[in-house]
């Protein structure tokens, strides 16, 4: 049985940066993982990457020969992977062993996860081989600060975990930046009755029924909660890396003990 992490979220919510932190993690408690970029326009690495999706194709190549901008370039690459999927897996994957651990750092384009159906088929191609998989969705904290970029963050992690079908966690990116946590706090794991009041405080009166419905929706997915993740801490890159290895059922017969983290705590 391999793992794998499929980290997703919008354009600069901190994907890249996530992996690459918790490759530097990983190093210091002597555990391996593999990250592997399947973002083709991708062009630094903080992280050795494992596998590339560059070597299958480029988005550089593809918007010089065949004359396309940058999203639609994006596109037709993903298209592309999807089309070689099977034969590229199965040649990459050769070179790992049954149960290591991937972690996948997608391109941050928004219909990927929305209604593009290739992230969902590279998925299953990677059950199919045998990896328990799990969406890391990340939002930027910065869009936390007020209920109505809340409900719009909710909804976009909501149609990636529909589109995707898998366990899903929930992570809330550069926590250094955020002055007042207090503000963030409401949001963590808020009450949908706090959250409608603050909708419909924000929202003129007629839209009274659509927040109660929207509010009702997400609250019916589990969707209202999020880890925050300050990546200057160790403690916080455990606790985040711990929620995803118990929804993937990873090193259940170790002994792991993590206690909560607790953002307020500013000890390492
Ligand atoms: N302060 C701070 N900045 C961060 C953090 N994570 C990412 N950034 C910055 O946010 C920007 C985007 O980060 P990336 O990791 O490239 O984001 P991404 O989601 O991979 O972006 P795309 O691949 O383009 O979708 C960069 O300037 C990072 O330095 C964080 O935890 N704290
Ligand atoms: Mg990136």
């Amino acid at each position: 049985m391999g793992y794998a992490q499929l980290v997703i979220g919008p354009a600069g919510s901190g994907k890249s940066t996530y992996c690459s932190s918790l490759y530097q993690h990983c190093e210091t408690i002597r555990r391996t993982i593999h990250i592997v970029n399947l973002d083709p326009a991708a062009e630094h690495f903080d992280y050795p990457v494992a596998m590339d999706i560059r070597e299958l194709i480029s988005l550089d190549d593809v918007m010089e020969e065949l004359g396309l901008g940058p999203n639609g370039g994006l596109m037709y690459c993903m298209e592309h992977l999807e089309e070689n999927l099977d034969d590229w897996l199965t040649e990459e994957l050769d070179n790992y062993l049954d149960d290591d651990y991937l972690v996948f750092d997608c391109p941050g384009q928004i219909e990927l996860y929305s209604h593009v159906p290739v992230l969902r088929n590279f998925v299953e191609h990677l059950k199919r081989k045998n990896f328990n998989v799990c969406a890391v969705y990340l939002l930027d904290s910065q869009f936390m600060t007020d209920i109505t970029k809340f409900v719009s963050g909710c909804l976009a992690s909501l149609s990636a975990m529909v589109q995707l079908e898998l366990p899903h966690v929930n992570i809330l990116s550069k926590m250094d930046l955020v002055s007042n946590k207090k503000d963030i706090e409401d949001f963590l794991d808020p009450e949908p009755r706090f959250l409608l009041s603050e909708l419909n405080q924000h929202m003129a009166p007629q839209f009274a029924k659509l927040n109660k419905a929207l509010i009702e929706l997400v609250n019916d997915y589990s969707m209202v909660s999020f880890i925050p993740l300050d990546l200057r801490k160790e403690k916080s890159i455990q606790y985040v890396l711990s929620q995803i290895d118990n929804s993937i059922q990873y090193g259940e017969d170790a002994d792991v003990k993590i206690k909560d983290f607790d953002p307020e705590d500013d000890d390492e």
